[in-house]
């Protein structure tokens, strides 16, 4: 097998050239190639060393895959001091993103040059890490503490122009990076500049609060999360011990890091985002529609952060609605969602003008004639989304994809208002539509392949997470939340408070607790959804009688000021309602149950294996193509703690003989409408099989 890392001598300079697609990651392989490739420049002829990466990018971090395997020799660390160490001068020359270990193989080299297109980073904590080899020591050196902790400890990648302004590169390129790093070089040489190694220079100390202030910082911004304060601890020492002890420290903290459950919960999510966005048994190659221009179905807050999404991503729209008043209302949402943007800094005055400029409004389909896809965005009525469909079915052009933004409805029955079924699928986004970015693809019975892969690819193009879910009431999200709310509900009648439910939610990682999401959403949505639902279809409703009386009672959440709890009108800061408890424990009574202490434990597992159990279901049916596309679904929509890895993911982590035998228990305890398992998870564990393994084994 030929080694993706090359050597040779170019006009006297020793070239070291990384080819390792699709993203030069640092495999065992490239290390190896490059370490023999310094040493061989260390006793030929050549005047110094250029180490250059083809393809679309400078190594873009360790490889990832290799994680969790047993680490070979050598080690990224002693690369990149075997670099450091050369006796000739070795310059990087950066371009794409240059990232994590692919940028401490840059800061081992004594000058870097950057294409001015290009990015640097360290995405390291987006995995649960810190860099491990040399990053949180030689940044500090070259750009100084304060940098180097928001560099590392935010994960997020810098413009090539901050990077040199920080001094972390030295020279920017336009044009043809490979003439312009030669030519760098050259002039090095000739100017007989010294060899520097960012290890022999100090960092600059700081004042102890700094370190005090970013730790308290991150615990707030990274709630639970372990790696940005080994971030700090690493960064510490960059100050306080020489390099080589520094070093030392930082991999006892990377390797603490690694054997970190948060980290193999985010190491996973970077796969299965990744995974997600593929169909089984649809190639890459599958052929996609052009999309040039979208049509929106409703003015509402949905239909206008959908058109915000497309025009943000330089699609124009044409958004319809009902009347004239109702067209206003709905371009003044959007309005003033771009103003807010704009306040806050997110977005120029000139961008904001450019995107809005992009959304234009009709109140006729007619305007509809031309467009590539419509999304239907109107309230969840079933019947009026048919009639919608059936006159999009004559107004657009053949060849337009129709989509419909329902949350649970179901889309066959949609498609089968038209006379094109195959044109038509569900794009179901996630409220506010142009910030969360989680897409929900629905396929339905007989959506046609293109359809489906242009929806996908469209997706990401607009900056959303795609995942495929095949149609069930409530598609995957939706319909999990389904048994999750249920829990929560009921063990309020059982004796737990609104605050000790969403508390220990929170505690465990949520961004937010069950009823709290609950008022956010309006409780009449949930209440609206239940009575148009046949009455065997609605599960226990002993669960949802406190909150069906809230409604009666106009308390309906965050909207009317009141829901479970009362919000202030200025801070929307929540508070408890003695009403509230008062109605809680009359229907306990009412309905006979006892009410008891519960623990936290019993919280988290009844609402976090609710989730679980019918993940397994939704497996079992087709509905979601793998675990790791619930995964998805749940820290992009519903604020599930990405460090541990989503619901099934958890699942896996907890073993799932642990996980049956406590829905077992609750079954013992609470009955088999609400706690049957589900029969994938007997065979799993009946056959020791994990949820992970199932779906390698079957290819997904
Ligand atoms: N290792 C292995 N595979 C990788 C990879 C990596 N580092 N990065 C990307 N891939 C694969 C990815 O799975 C996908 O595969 C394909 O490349 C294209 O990726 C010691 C320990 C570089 C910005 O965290 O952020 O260094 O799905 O679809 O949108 O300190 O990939 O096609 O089969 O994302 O153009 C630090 C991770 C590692 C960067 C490109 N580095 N990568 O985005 O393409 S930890 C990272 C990215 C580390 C050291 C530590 C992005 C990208 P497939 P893609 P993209």
């Amino acid at each position: 097998m030929t080694s993706p890392v090359s050597y040779q001598i170019v006009d006297g300079i020793g070239v070291i050239t990384i080819d390792n697609p699709p993203v030069n990651a640092l495999s065992h392989a490239v290390r190896q190639g490059i370490r023999d490739a310094i040493r061989e420049a260390q006793e030929d002829c050549s005047e110094a060393v250029l180490v250059w990466c083809d393809g679309r990018t400078f190594i873009a971090g360790a490889d990832i895959t290799e994680f969790g395997k047993p680490p070979k020799d050598p080690w990224l660390p002693e690369l990149c001091n075997e670099l450091e160490a050369s006796e000739k001068l070795v310059v990087a020359a950066l371009h794409g993103t240059t990232l994590g270990g692919g940028f401490e193989v840059a800061l081992g080299c004594h000058y870097r040059i950057i294409h001015e297109s290009g990015k640097v980073g360290f995405p390291e904590v987006k995995l649960g890490l810190l860099p491990g080899a040399g990053g949180t020591q030689r940044t500090p050196r070259l750009a100084g503490v304060e940098v180097s902790l928001e560099l590392i400890s935010s994960g997020a990648p810098i413009p090539a122009a901050k990077a040199a302004a920080l001094g972390l590169v030295d020279e920017i390129a336009s044009g043809d990076l490979r003439e312009a790093a030669v030519d760098y070089i050259r002039r090095l040489l000739a100017d007989g500049t010294p060899i520097r190694r960012a290890s022999e220079l100090d960092a600059e100390a700081v004042d102890p609060d700094v370190y005090t202030h970013w730790r308290g910082a991150l615990a707030k911004k990274a709630r639970k999360q372990n790696a940005p304060q080994r971030i700090v601890d690493a960064i510490e020492v960059a100050v306080s011990l020489p390099f080589s002890d520094g070093m030392q420290k930082e991999r006892e903290l990377f390797l603490e890091s690694m054997q970190d459950s948060q980290s193999a919960g985010l190491r996973h999510m970077f796969f299965a985002e990744r995974e997600a966005a593929k169909i089984i048994g649809l190639g890459k190659n599958t052929p996609q529609r052009d999309i040039a221009s979208i049509g929106i179905i409703g003015g509402g807050t949905m239909g206008g952060g959908i058109a915000m999404s497309f025009a943000n991503a330089g699609i124009p729209v044409t958004l319809i609605e009902i009347s004239d008043e109702a067209l206003e209302r709905g371009l003044s949402i959007v309005d003033k969602n771009y103003a807010g943007s704009v306040k806050r800094g997110k977005l120029s005055e000139d961008a904001a003008k450019q995107r809005r400029s992009l959304i234009a409004g009709a109140t006729d389909y007619a305007a509809l004639a031309d467009v590539d896809l419509v999304i239907e965005a109107v309230f969840e009525d079933p019947v009026l989304k048919k009639e919608i469909f059936a006159k999009l079915d004559d107004a657009c052009k053949q060849g337009a994809i129709l989509a419909t933004n329902t949350s649970y409805q179901d889309v066959n029955a949609i498609a089968a208002a038209t006379k094109r079924p195959e044109d038509v699928l569900g794009m179901h986004f996630f409220s506010p539509a142009h910030i969360m970015k989680l897409l929900e693809v629905v396929r339905g019975d007989k959506t046609a392949d293109d359809v489906l892969a242009t929806a996908m690819a469209l997706a990401k193009k607009i900056g959303k997470v795609p995942v495929m879910s095949g149609v069930c009431y409530g598609f995957i999200g939706n319909r999990m939340l389904g048994p999750y709310f249920r829990e929560a509900h009921l063990l309020l009648l059982e004796g737990a408070t609104p605050e000790q439910v969403d508390t220990a939610m929170v505690d465990w990682g949520m961004a937010m607790g069950p009823i709290s999401v609950g008022d956010l959403a309006g409780l009449d949505v949930g209440y609206k959804a239940r009575q148009a639902l046949p009455a065997d279809q609605r599960g226990d409703q002993r669960a949802w009688r406190v909150a069906d009386r809230l409604v009666e009672m106009g308390r309906l959440g965050q909207k009317s000021g009141a829901g479970f709890y009362n919000y202030d009108p200025e801070t929307r800061q929540r508070s408890n309602d003695d009403d509230v408890q008062a109605t809680i424990e009359s229907t306990s009574a009412e309905l006979g149950m006892e009410r008891r202490q519960i623990d936290v434990d019993e919280i988290v597992d009844r609402l976090v294996y609710a989730l679980a159990n019918e993940g397994m279901k939704i497996l079992d049916e087709g509905i979601a193509q793998r675990p790791g596309d619930i995964d998805v679904v749940y820290i992009y929509g519903y604020g599930f703690p990405a460090w541990r890895g989503g619901p099934m993911h958890y699942a896996d982590s907890v073993g799932l003989d642990k996980v049956l035998a406590r829905i077992e228990e609750f079954r013992e305890r609470f009955g088999t409408e609400n706690w049957t398992p589900a029969a994938l998870l007997e065979k799993l564990v009946a056959e020791g099989q994990s949820i992970t393994g199932w779906a390698r084994a079957k290819g997904n």
